[in-house]
């Protein structure tokens, strides 16, 4: 089957992996992949599908609603895998209109093009919005987070993936926009923007920087493979249910300072340090603002009905991740410097 499919925020972390693979796996789709390139959105996490006859890069904001319908209008997109976001609970915190503006704002505009496209003939259309375990809040006493539990978001980030999700759920009441929505834990693998704990650990081990842990590292957090991530958004895009929602994490728990410490450990190992060198580097600094206590999926409901499971045990992904972190020095020091966003310009200047 031929499919037009817009894809946002496919120069960012998770995006670029799911660009990737739809681009690799469905020949016949015409991947359209429209970003705002900010700071976290990367060209370079892409250049080995860049030319590919079934790839195409349109830089633009969500926030211009006139862009976004025009490019709708002009390719009349049969579907939209919505992963565009501000995605950093940091930065929510020093600049929460910026997440309004993008998270909520943005997603309004795609929902209104889609909408617009679609009216009187909403067959095969589908419109699947990529989002997080935090719009459930935190959790205290044990449990998971199941696809019915009541959203309780606690940073402006948050708040404003929930609010998008309600959007996207009052456009499927409404409109009757063909919507799916998943809702996922925290991922990690390559190129992740060194802003996120993982990959920000790493680089500071490589440069024999302090490791700045908040609070006493007990916050706890559920990992998963970025690339199994990606997996799950094809098996929800093309098997989930119309106006469903699917969780999707690895049943992996981790305590910030044992994920920390295995981190030290391994990149000890592979950088040929000796043991415990790199956790001397462990410094505990103030805590992050409302910093949720625990996130848990529990992800029953995709594994059973779309029969969805993580590929990766976390040993074996953490190792792959330092060790792409390590063999990609270059596209950590251009992330670091900024020079990564020069590339816009040399690749995309005459076209
Ligand atoms: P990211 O920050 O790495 O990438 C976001 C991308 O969106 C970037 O390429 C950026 O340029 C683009 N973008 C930002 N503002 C835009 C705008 N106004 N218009 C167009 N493009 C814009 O994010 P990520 O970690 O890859 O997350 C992708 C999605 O998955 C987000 O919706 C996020 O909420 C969700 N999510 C992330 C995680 C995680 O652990 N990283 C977990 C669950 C869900
Ligand atoms: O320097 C740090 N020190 C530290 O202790 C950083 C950057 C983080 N942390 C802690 C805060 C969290 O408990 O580590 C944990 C993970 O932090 P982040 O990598 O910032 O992720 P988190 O806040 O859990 O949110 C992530 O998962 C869900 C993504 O950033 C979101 O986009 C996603 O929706």
């Amino acid at each position: 089957m031929n499919r037009k499919i817009l894809i946002s925020g496919g120069a960012g972390f998770i995006g670029s992996h799911v660009v990737r693979l739809f681009v690799n796996k469905y020949p016949n789709y015409q991947i359209h992949n429209l970003d705002k390139l900010t700071y976290a959105g990367n060209l370079k996490n892409i250049t080995d599908i860049e030319k590919a006859p079934n790839y195409h890069f349109h830089k633009i904001d969500l926030v211009d609603a006139a862009a976004v319908n025009q490019l709708f209008t002009a390719h009349q997109f049969d579907a939209v895998i919505h992963l565009a976001a501000e995605s950093h609970v940091d930065r929510s915190i020093s600049n929460p209109l910026e997440f309004v503006m993008t998270n909520v704002v943005g997603t309004v505009n795609l929902l209104n093009a889609a909408k617009d496209c679609w009216k009187g003939n909403m067959e095969g259309k589908r419109f699947y919005h990529v989002s997080t375990d935090e719009v459930y809040g935190s959790l205290h006493d044990g449990g998971f987070f199941y696809e019915d539990t009541p959203y309780d978001p606690q940073s402006p980030y948050s708040a404003s993936k929930a609010s998008s999700d309600h959007f996207v759920r009052a456009y499927h009441n409404t409109y009757k926009i063909p919507v799916v929505i998943s809702n996922c834990s925290n991922n990690y693998g390559p190129n992740q923007f060194p802003e996120k704990l993982i990959p920000l650990f790493i680089n500071n081990i490589r440069n024999n920087k302090p490791l700045p842990v908040y609070g006493k590292g007990e916050n706890v957090r559920d990992w998963l493979y970025v690339v199994d991530h990606a997996r799950a958004i094809d098996d929800v895009f093309h098997k989930g249910k119309n106006g469903e929602t699917y969780n999707i994490g690895g049943f992996n728990e981790w305590t910030n300072i044992d994920l920390i410490k295995v981190i030290c450990k391994t990149a000890d190992r592979l950088l040929g340090r000796a043991e415990g060198e790199s956790e001397k580097l462990i410094t505990y600094v103030t805590d992050r603002a409302g910093h949720d206590l625990r996130y848990a999926i529990d992800a029953n409901k995709i594994m059973k009905e779309l029969g969805w499971e993580p590929s990766l045990q976390f040993e074996e992904g953490i190792e792959k991740t330092i060790n792409w972190y390590i063999e990609n020095q270059l596209w950590m020091d251009e992330v670091t410097s900024g020079d990564y966003a020069k590339y816009y310009d040399t690749m995309y200047a005459e076209r």
